[in-house]
């Protein structure tokens, strides 16, 4: 028996029996979790059992310096920023908590000296937090770990979905969408804070009437927000911020007056349609139906964390004035745009403040980063959704509108159609709120996310409140987080760059520049290739493990994972394998070097062209690995289930970046840059944060293609798609076989749908336009593979001039530029 040898009031001397830990004493610190969380011994503990108990006690480990940041940050009263987001897609934490916490060694040891664990598999059991839906969600999750890693006092506040994106499967070809129960078993990170619990005041009730959530009009109810708090550890773990996600929840668990006369089932109803608030994350698809639930949870959010941040603010200060002082808030797109009206609504009705006063704070502390042109995703909500659940917001909105639209009045009388363009209020048809007016009138800033991004949206989005706020608009590019996306899913690549350049640029991503002289190194180089090397036989190993797929570590691996949507265009990229394919076919001793294709990405469940496209990539795939002529020389791997996990394993691996989207069309993209770091090269058109990439490598290290932006919007009028498929041989060739059936023989004609949007439909995102150049830059590509010396020379180069897209540098723009909010640095 352990017994303390010191005189401490340790209860453990009580234990009696053997002493459970007494021969793995190097173990304790996550046995203890082990035996004491889950009443199992260590030797019968089930793997998921295994990895909570080494994820709690990581937690453990950093409780008291996340204890630490708070008071310290409140004790400063420093000025604080609030990210708010529909989406924090954050994927699996374990290994960059112990990254960032510095102890990846001493676990690393101990676990591998303990034969009942497995490193690599107490990872993999971690679900991949999937609360988000894309770009704009993985972007909030690097944001928040860059705040962490810079020591600025933040928050991130999101809904603690249950379910997050769907799980994809493809069977026979098809996407099929299974729910993603994240939560089923306990999540280790999180914290329940039910004591914080706040109140959203709701116009309406809701009932559940045949299976159908109704609401009943009038009926004034109010929903609970719970908070479940994460930490988000900053890289050298001084500074660990909160990821503060809301859960829904019902004032009662049970109407006691319907229980009473015996309807039990019904008072159990309100609590579980109020959960129903944030059961389930939207696929980013504007076309669903639905909507109103997502309406409700953008409500939802906003008010929930309103209410938190006033609180909070309340707590250190008695003057509203103080809030932009002290306070920043950033929406993230339009999805909480709402926002503005509510916090109109706390200084009015709670603060007691006259208009002008209120409207001037609220306008300084609120902010609104803009993440899509693309006119359908621009979100419109109806009036009589505000009607029906808040309307005191919209009566504020009114009133917003009423003085921006005088003042509009004021300064161009007479001009009817300008005040009807710049109007919050949509009247044509049934009224709607358009949600990015009632962002950029109640915010002092509005950014795009890439410098073209950023011009589009002044000059060609909203070019008359550009006119109305030159001030306002400003271009934050994007970045991400080098610790997730080179440190911890690049082993071999980031060791080198230590090596050979100190580790500064962990924290410095400018630093990387300092590799550039090593780009004429032939054993850096050589390095460099290896380097490479291992990642694709990682991945292989990985991929045949999870999947049971193969693939050929010797072929190049061309990599195309994103969204899938019409405008990144995989369709593009599967036209240019069908041409080589034609190639192949009329000389089969054609010298091409082989190479593997990868698409992954999810297609949203009611996009049914962007699911066809998932079915023609995975039939030419299968078509080609069956035709002796292209089998093992073209291959076409569909990788199903896209997530943040499976894009660490195959970036690092990849060598050719398919950025290929119709210029104009891709605000910015994140992907593009974590492969930049990871030593792939580019081939893209100028579109978002590409163009800014190949500024910072040099285009002669880049290879660009197609129409620019200007050129696609110059040719909207006039171009025309049959003309490229009457004139260019290869364009037709490889349409023809998709027409004869050639990859559907199974099932004739189904890809025609997407013969016609190509075709007879105007082929609006300009495939057609671009093939050629494409197929052109695709040669120079697979010219430049032959030569690994030149290969290896321009990928050493785009490592090097990666710095710029550190989500650290997106960061420190913002807090000096957007927030004014400076580092609080949490001492020992
Ligand atoms: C729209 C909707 C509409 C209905 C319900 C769910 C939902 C979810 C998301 C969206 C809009 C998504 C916009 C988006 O993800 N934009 C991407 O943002 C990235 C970060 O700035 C950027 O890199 C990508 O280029 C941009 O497409």
């Amino acid at each position: 028996m352990a017994t303390s040898t010191t005189a401490s009031r340790d209860l453990r001397q009580y234990e009696c029996g053997p002493f459970l830990f007494s021969d793995r004493a190097d173990h304790d610190w996550y046995d203890r979790h082990l035996m004491f969380d889950h009443v199992v011994s260590p030797e019968r503990a089930s793997q998921r059992e295994r990895f909570e108990a080494v994820a709690r006690s990581l937690r453990d480990l950093l409780t008291q310096r996340w204890l630490l940041t708070q008071q310290t940050q409140e004790q400063a009263n420093a000025k604080r920023v609030y990210y708010l987001s529909m989406e924090f897609l954050i994927g699996r934490s374990l290994v960059n908590n112990i990254v960032n916490l510095g102890v990846e060694q001493f676990v690393r040891d101990d676990l591998t000296t303990d034969p009942q664990q497995d490193w690599a598999a107490v990872i993999e059991t971690e679900p991949d937090a999937g609360l988000g839906n894309g770009g704009l969600g993985r972007l909030a999750a690097c944001f928040v770990e860059s705040l962490a890693t810079l020591q600025i006092p933040a928050m991130g506040y999101g809904l603690r979905y249950e379910y997050g994106i769907f799980r994809q499967e493809i069977e026979n070809g098809y996407q099929v969408e299974h729910p993603d129960h994240w939560l089923m078993q306990p999540d280790p990170w999180e914290v329940p804070r039910p004591q914080e619990t706040v109140q959203v005041p709701v116009a309406c009730s809701f009932r559940l009437e045949n299976g159908v959530i109704r609401a009943v009009p009038g009926q004034a109810s109010h929903l609970l927000g719970v908070p479940y708090d994460r930490p988000i550890v900053g890289y050298g773990g001084r500074t660990i911020n909160t990821l503060r996600l809301w859960g829904a929840s019902s004032p009662d668990v049970f109407d006691f007056g319907e229980f009473s006369s015996g309807d039990f089932v019904g008072a159990m109803l309100d609590r579980l349609v109020a959960e129903t608030v944030t059961r389930v994350l939207y696929p980013d698809d504007s076309t669903s139906a639905g909507q109103a639930l997502r309406f409700v949870q953008e409500y939802f959010l906003v008010s929930c964390s309103l209410a938190d941040i006033v609180a909070r603010f309340q707590r250190s200060n008695d003057d509203w004035n103080a809030l932009p002082d002290k306070v920043a808030i950033q929406l993230n797109d339009t999805h909480p745009a709402m926002a503005v009206g509510e916090l109109m609504r706390i200084l009015l009705d709670q603060g007691g403040l006259g208009w002008d006063e209120a409207w001037d704070i609220t306008v300084r502390t609120l902010a609104y980063t803009n993440h899509t042109l693309l006119p359908e995703a621009l979100e419109k909500w109806p009036a009589r959704m505000f009607e029906l659940v808040c309307p005191r917001l919209l009566e504020i909105i009114y009133e917003i509108n009423r003085r921006f639209l005088d003042g509009v009045r004021e300064l161009y009388p007479g001009d009817n159609g300008r005040v009807e363009t710049l109007s919050l209020i949509e009247e044509s048809g049934e009224r709607n709120v358009r949600m990015a007016h009632l962002a950029v009138v109640g915010t002092h800033s509005t950014n795009g996310v890439a410098a073209i991004h950023s011009r589009l949206l002044r000059d060609a989005v909203l070019p008359e409140f550009a006119e109305l706020f030159p001030d306002r608009f400003n271009n934050k590019t994007n970045g991400v987080t080098p610790r997730r996306w080179l440190l911890v899913a690049n082993r071999d690549l980031s060791s080198l760059i230590t090596e050979a350049i100190g580790d500064g640029w962990i924290t410095d991503m400018s630093r990387l520049r300092e590799l550039l002289p090593l780009a004429d190194d032939a054993g850096f180089r050589q390095r460099f290739r290896e380097a490479k090397r291992s990642a694709k036989l990682r991945f292989a190993d990985w991929l045949k493990a999870t999947t049971g797929q193969t693939v050929d570590p010797d072929t190049i691996f061309d990599s195309q994972i994103k969204r899938i949507h019409e405008y990144k265009r995989q369709l593009l990229n599967v036209l240019h394998v069908i041409v080589l394919y034609n190639r192949l076919r009329d000389d089969p001793t054609l010298q091409i070097p082989p190479r593997t294709f990868f698409f992954a990405g999810k297609a949203a469940p009611a996009y049914q062209l962007a699911k066809l496209i998932i079915k023609l990539i995975s039939n030419v795939g299968r078509t080609l690995d069956a035709d002796p002529v292209s089998s093992g020389r073209l291959n076409v791997t569909f990788l199903p289930n896209y997530n943040v996990s499976l894009a660490m394993q195959l970036i690092p691996a990849s060598e050719v970046s398919e950025q290929i989207s119709t210029a104009g069309y891709e605000a910015s993209g994140t992907g593009n840059m974590k492969f930049m770091m990871n030593g792939a090269l580019t081939i893209g058109t100028r579109d978002g944060a590409t163009i800014e990439m190949a500024e910072e490598a040099g285009e002669e290290n880049f290879f660009l293609f197609g129409l620019t932006a200007d050129e696609v919007a110059d040719s909207r009028g006039w171009y025309s798609p049959g003309w490229h498929y009457d004139h260019e041989p290869e364009t037709k060739r490889a349409l023809d076989l998709i027409r004869d059936n050639h990859f559907s023989p199974d099932e004739p004609g189904i890809f025609g749908p997407i013969l016609d949007t190509l075709l007879a439909r105007g082929d609006y995102y300009m495939h057609l336009a671009d093939l050629t150049a494409y197929s052109q830059a695709q040669q120079q590509v697979s010219a430049l593979y032959a030569d690994p010396e030149a290969w290896t020379r321009k990928a050493i180069i785009n490592v090097a001039c990666s710095g710029k897209f550190s989500s650290d540098r997106s960061i420190a723009e913002y807090a000096s530029d957007i927030w004014g909010a400076e580092p609080c640095p949490v001492g020992d």
